[in-house]
């Protein structure tokens, strides 16, 4: 079944969740994340219980209770927020006669939804694969047994050939990811020797990011109330001063990220591993409490794709949405989290002066003394080429010399330093 389905009428979902404590912000973004599907989330029910069942994840009685509601509300799917095997996946099709699925099923919809780019459906494609691959054989097996939902089309496989074509069309889907990575990596390559600043945005789905690169650079890319809009980093021209800077916007990030996803996305994920800064945006209309978490996820996940070590501006956006009083509470409130805090409006534009002053303050730099004889004939084009790149902190000309003490991108610096260094030799 489509998890969208095939008329004009939202699928109807029922939401799930056993847990040793009601986890509030858990439930709210399962119903986001049905919501960003387009689906309609009915109902949501609560099991609060040390450990979960072997059988149904809830205990038998909720499970029973599951099945009613299911009914009652003509619910069309069940997202549980909990990891399920895949027997538990059958039993609970079995006992609410529905496509059960979990937390990590439902996020990889939303991105093969989502993806649009051939890279993005490879992607999405190989998480897809990863994901089924350690299930495969009891998946198989259960096919076997009995039709349920969501265990449709899978009898036709014997075990070994079904397990055999995974990992084939893994391999395959793998290198084709590889060659995108190599090609982007060489690009980007090229992009730093030219003297470009790498800045990465990064941060929790639906928090602005893409908002904060169309008004930077005056660009028009989609964006959405809703989670994982873009899954391919795109890549825009910003000038800061004399800085040139390729502003790279990601694939956003959640709580528990599926590993799965992240493997699949490590391309895409590696531009904050490489990047000379790091925005990183978090939404400052949102609960203390809340932030606080997010930005713990955020420090873990830029932390596992090897981000470390990049200086990060903690971008609070969204500033328009509440008052002065609650923002700066929130600034103070999570300090220890919090480097370099901005408060900002993408939308409205509130801040973004200082922002872009603090970029310049964090971008690799390099000074440099350079002396450049007055008379040769290619001083003027190289002087030009300093003024046109670099700061100037101090100058002096005499008849013979042009003593400058420059400051700038270290890569355009050194280029000028060699180009002197030939003239002067
Ligand atoms: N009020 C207000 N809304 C904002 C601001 N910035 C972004 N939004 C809204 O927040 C929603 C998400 O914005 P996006 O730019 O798509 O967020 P994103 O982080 O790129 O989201 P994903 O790509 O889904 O991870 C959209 O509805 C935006 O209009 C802001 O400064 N103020
Ligand atoms: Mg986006």
């Amino acid at each position: 079944m489509s998890l969208v389905g095939n008329s004009s009428r939202p699928v109807r979902v029922g939401i799930v969740l056993v847990s040793q404590r009601v986890d509030r912000h858990r439930v709210m973004e399962l119903r986001g994340l049905v919501e960003s599907l387009g689906c309609t989330p009915v109902f949501v029910l609560v099991q609060r219980r040390r450990g979960v069942d072997p059988r149904y994840v809830l205990g038998r009685g909720k499970a029973e209770e599951l099945a009613k509601l299911v009914e009652e509300e003509k619910v069309e799917l069940v997202v549980f927020g909990n990891s399920l095997s895949p027997s538990q996946v059958f039993n609970l099709a079995g006992v609410t006669g529905v496509e059960v699925i979990d937390r990590t099923q439902l996020i990889l919809r939303l991105f093969a939804e989502r993806a649009e780019t051939r890279v993005a459906k490879l992607q999405v494609e190989y998480a897809q694969l990863r994901y089924m691959l350690p299930h495969a054989r009891e998946m198989v097996r259960l096919a076997k047994r009995e039709e349920r939902p969501g265990f449709k089309g899978l009898g036709r496989y014997e075990v070994d050939k079904y397990v055999h074509d995974i990992h084939r069309r893994m391999v395959f889907v793998r290198r084709k990811i590889e060659k995108e990575r190599k090609t982007r990596g060489s690009r980007r390559g090229r992009h730093r020797e030219k003297g470009y600043d790498l800045v990465a945005v990064a941060g929790y789905t639906n928090s602005g990011k893409t908002t904060l690169l169309n008004t930077l650079t005056s660009s028009n890319k989609p964006v959405d109330n809703a989670m994982f809009t873009t899954l391919r980093p795109t890549t825009r021209r910003l000038e800061i001063g004399k800085r040139k800077i390729l502003l790279t916007d990601t694939v956003g990030f959640i709580d528990e990220l599926p590993p799965v996803i992240i493997e699949a996305f490590h391309s895409t994920l590696e531009e904050l591993a490489i990047a000379d800064l790091i925005l990183l945006m978090i939404d400052v209309s949102e609960p203390i409490h809340e932030i606080r978490r997010k930005l713990r996820v955020s420090h873990k996940i830029l932390g596992d794709t090897g981000a470390v070590g990049v200086p990060i501006i903690t971008v609070f956006n969204k500033t328009d949405l509440v008052d002065s009083n609650h923002v700066d509470a929130v600034v103070e409130g999570v300090r220890d989290l919090a480097p370099n805090p901005t408060p900002i409006s993408a939308k409205t534009g509130y801040n973004l002066e200082e922002l872009r002053k603090t970029i310049l303050s964090l971008l690799p730099q390099q000074t440099s003394l350079i002396t450049l004889p007055a008379n040769h004939r290619e001083t003027l084009a190289i002087l030009s080429q300093i003024y046109d790149e670099m700061e100037i902190e101090e100058a002096c000309y005499t008849p013979e010399k042009i003593n400058l003490l420059v400051k700038g991108c270290p890569t355009r610096v050194n280029r000028v330093e060699k180009m002197v260094a030939k003239l002067n030799s």
